[in-house]
């Protein structure tokens, strides 16, 4: 059935359709002769993921082949949204699909929209680890990604009255043709039980009896490189019980509920904890973290067993990438295998614990650091508690040795944080057992060497490396932005941007051009045009296209400032009731866009959210404002929203305050986008700053090192008036729910306001009349527009991708001859 040419599928549109209506029947068991959207978009996934297979098997056969040193990337999260677009550009098979689904009468664009998002993460790490899985592929670079494969994902969010409400988001319910389960490739995971001792060719060596043993099952999705054949794999784990589970059940005669049992062990990785900042000490979480980590090393050292035999190679062959501290319980799961396996002595298996880990910190506040509580892990995971006790015993005499006899700063460097609940500080253990340390940013960095982790950094200065993250072109403009794309390779004469992304500077020349300008405009205009029917559908509120579309999407958090921003609405609102009707006419008009989830526990940022409902609900239906003013917020913000959202705005916020935002990513795929930036100086705003200028972007509020005497100073300084007004009218019912408001109200005022809300306003409010000042002056806007994505190279993930392979992980290239 399948035409093949040069012994490879071929991608002419005939032999596609031949491949899709094949799927029809024989995967989809449909009708060739009838099928619906859903269905053929089934099929053409099938098509293209046969594709990937192919190149997947021949990468992975050439790894094995050349035998290079290959990384391994370790995350609990990964925010991967839909694989049909992103898998179909990347394969370079668009034009062609589109063809092959025409002739057959359906549109492409309408069948990409019936995947849902792969929302397996919540937030920036989560997305940052997709982005990195697409720059190491299309880099060539002998990588895999390792995580978990949660049955349900980030919730759904649903609003209601205007609150948010949670709902299960059952991703998997109509199958998911990207991924391939391996019913073969399986490993048990132990937990509980006892650690007793054995000899072992006459040496005493320790044995882990487990209390419990849990199946970690494969699943492969494979991860396309752009304009390369090279398909890397992201293998998630699900947890299935072992065929050993509750044998004791089974024997005295009580079936049923050693079936239900058995059942028990999948809850591991039914559920994504939805808040990427408050699990500590859950014991789920913690059985999610050995449970990937260790089928993950199981399977790694299998591999490289595979080939070596001697294992004292392993650093040479394998780099262990830590995404931030959720997989850190794998440097102790190494020294176990090593130890208790393997049957190394402490010392050797130290010493290539040591070399292969390196660990990526995300946290930027050092309360917000993992802990977990010593009784957890000796319950749950009784020999690595040993372990974690051994390693700070030969890391605080290797200490002694350097700084002598200071007991309190031994004590905070300590991995065993002790007091009325005993810790292991997660953090510490990844520090002292990664060969480098990094931040996201350049300011983050420096954040993590003066605030964080300040006697390590003044311990092992050389550890400490900054590796500012960037986001892929792939996704955020090719994939999403079609149009912007299509305009830059005509301009620059080539589609070589598309892999070498510093190309994109050469828009630098031609940013005053008018015919640029004015197509450029064009494509601004089509994706508004897009992104306001999606907002008249979604809301019922229409918006004018000559309005500056002005967008917040992130997570809510009291730190992230959509409090800020709704106040500064609250501001423009009043100004514009307040105005001669002769003045209205000069105001810019605006549609301010806000979306994003709230942790599920967190008060005030539904509070937040619920704000803004009800200032819209005011807003919108004001005659006196019209257009001069909507508020929208978006629900279920996830990634393919964004890829609605981004193309279509024009202005967007990132106003944390400073030295809250790590990086921040969203920023980088708006600048793609060339949309300008209102922001703070925050994370990864500085270098942007670098690389646009000031003056092509709108900086406000507090510097990172203001902060701090800003906050001591806080209750002696009075908040300016206009702070205080908008304020006093949400706390006075102005726009309804007068208790409801009165605690996020409380959050910014009488000396509180830790965020430093009041502080920033009136400079937030000079920024926002700089934007206006140079929406009108439509030339001068254009420009700026081309310059930020100009200037954006800096930010892909390939850059990202490059400087981590080089300074970090001592990964080569390994590219399939094409
Ligand atoms: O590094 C990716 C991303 C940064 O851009 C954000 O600034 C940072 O807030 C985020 N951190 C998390 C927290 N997760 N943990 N731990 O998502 O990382």
């Amino acid at each position: 059935m399948f035409e093949l040419m040069d012994g490879f599928l071929k991608n002419d549109p005939v032999s596609l359709q031949k491949d899709i209506l094949h799927h029809v029947e024989y995967t989809v068991a449909r009708s060739r002769f009838s099928f619906d959207d859903f269905e053929a978009y089934q099929a053409l996934s099938h098509s293209v993921r046969d594709r990937l297979i192919e190149r997947w098997h021949d990468t992975q056969q050439h790894f094995k082949k050349k035998d290079p040193k290959r990384l391994y990337f370790l995350s609990l999260e990964f925010l991967m949204g839909r694989s049909l677009s992103n898998s179909v550009i990347n394969l370079g098979i668009k034009d062609q699909c589109a063809e092959a689904l025409s002739q057959l009468g359906f549109e492409y664009e309408v069948l990409v929209e019936q995947e849902g998002d792969a929302a397996l993460g919540n937030g920036g790490l989560a997305r940052l680890s997709a982005c990195q899985m697409d720059s190491l592929a299309t880099l060539d670079f002998p990588a895999w990604g390792y995580g978990l494969r949660y049955q349900y994902g980030l919730f759904r969010q649903i609003i209601i009255d205007g609150f948010q409400h949670e709902q299960p988001d059952y991703w998997l319910n109509f199958g998911n043709p990207w991924e391939i389960e391996r019913v073969h490739v399986s490993y048990p995971v132990k937990f509980y039980g006892t650690v007793e001792e054995e000899i072992v060719n006459g040496k005493k060596c320790k044995v882990w009896i487990p209390g419990e043993t849990v199946e970690a099952v494969a699943y492969d999705n494979p991860i396309p490189g752009y304009g390369t054949r090279n398909t890397i794999n992201l293998r998630l784990w699900a947890a299935k019980p072992s065929e050993g589970h509750d044998i004791e059940s089974y024997n005295t005669g009580d079936y049923i509920n050693a079936i239900v049992n058995r059942q028990k062990a999948e809850i591991i990785s039914n559920v994504l904890y939805p808040d990427d900042r408050s699990y500590q000490g859950k014991e789920l979480r913690l059985k999610q973290q050995y449970f990937f980590v260790s089928a993950s090393l199981q399977d790694i050292i299998r591999r490289f067993k595979d080939v070596h035999d001697n294992i004292d190679e392993f650093p040479d062959k394998v780099a262990l990438q830590l995404n931030d501290t959720h997989p850190s319980i794998s440097v102790v799961e190494l020294m176990r295998v090593l130890l208790d396996e393997e049957h190394l002595s402490w010392k050797k298996a130290w010493n290539i614990v040591k070399k292969v880990f390196t660990f990526t910190s995300h946290t930027v506040l050092p309360e917000a650091l993992e802990k977990v509580p010593v009784d957890l892990i000796e319950s749950v995971l009784p020999r690595h508690l040993q372990i974690i006790y051994d390693i700070n015993f030969a890391f605080m005499e290797e200490l002694k040795k350097k700084i002598g006899q200071d007991y309190v700063r031994m004590s905070r460097m300590s991995i065993v944080e002790e007091g009325a609940v005993k810790n292991i500080r997660v953090a510490n253990l990844s520090v002292v057992c990664s060969h480098t340390v990094n931040g996201v940013s350049k300011a983050h960095s420096k954040l993590l060497e003066t605030r964080v982790f300040t006697d390590f950094y003044e311990l092992w200065p050389e550890k400490f490396q900054y590796k500012t993250n960037g986001v892929t072109q792939r996704r955020w403009i090719v994939v999403s932005n079609p149009s912007l794309c299509a305009l830059i390779s005509k301009w620059l004469k080539t589609e070589s941007w598309i892999r070498n992304v510093d190309l994109l500077t050469s828009l630098r020349d031609h940013a005053s051009n008018p015919n640029l300008q004015h197509e450029w405009n064009m494509v601004k205009k089509i994706n508004k045009m897009r992104l306001a029917e999606y907002i008249e559908t979604m809301s019922g509120v229409k918006v004018s296209l000559d309005a500056m579309f002005d967008v917040q999407i992130k997570r809510i958090h009291e730190y992230k400032r959509q409090f800020l921003n709704i106040l500064g609405v609250i501001h423009r609102y009043d100004c514009i009731k307040n105005m001669e009707e002769s003045d209205r006419k000069k105001v810019v008009p605006r549609v301010c866009i806000i979306g994003g989830k709230a942790p599920p526990g967190y008060e005030i940022a539904k509070k937040i959210i619920k704000l803004c409902h009800a200032v819209a609900e005011i807003i919108n239906n004001d005659n006196d404002v019209g257009d001069l003013l909507k508020l929208i917020f978006i629900p279920d913000y996830n990634v393919s929203v964004a890829e609605l959202v981004i193309p279509g705005s024009d202005l967007s916020q990132h106003i944390s305050t400073a030295g809250h935002e790590a990086s921040g990513t969203g920023s980088m795929k708006f600048l793609m986008n060339g949309c300008l930036l209102l922001a703070t100086a925050d994370g990864s705003t500085n270098e942007i700053i670098e690389e646009i200028g000031a003056e092509n972007m709108f900086i406000f509020g507090a510097k990172i090192n203001e902060v701090p005497t800003l906050r001591e100073k806080k209750s002696a300084i009075k908040a300016p008036l206009q702070f205080a007004r908008v304020v006093r009218m949400v706390r006075d019912g102005h726009f309804g729910f007068k208790d409801y408001f009165k605690s996020l109200c409380d959050t910014v005022e009488n000396g509180k306001d830790f965020y430093l809300l009041g502080s920033d306003f009136t400079s937030y409010l000079e920024a926002q009349a700089e934007a206006d000042k140079a929406y009108v002056d439509k030339e001068k806007w254009s420009k700026m527009s081309i310059l930020c994505t100009a200037g954006s190279g800096r930010f892909s993930s390939d850059r990202t991708i490059e400087d981590y392979a080089e300074e970090t992980w001592g990964i080569q290239p390994c590219k399939l001859p094409s």
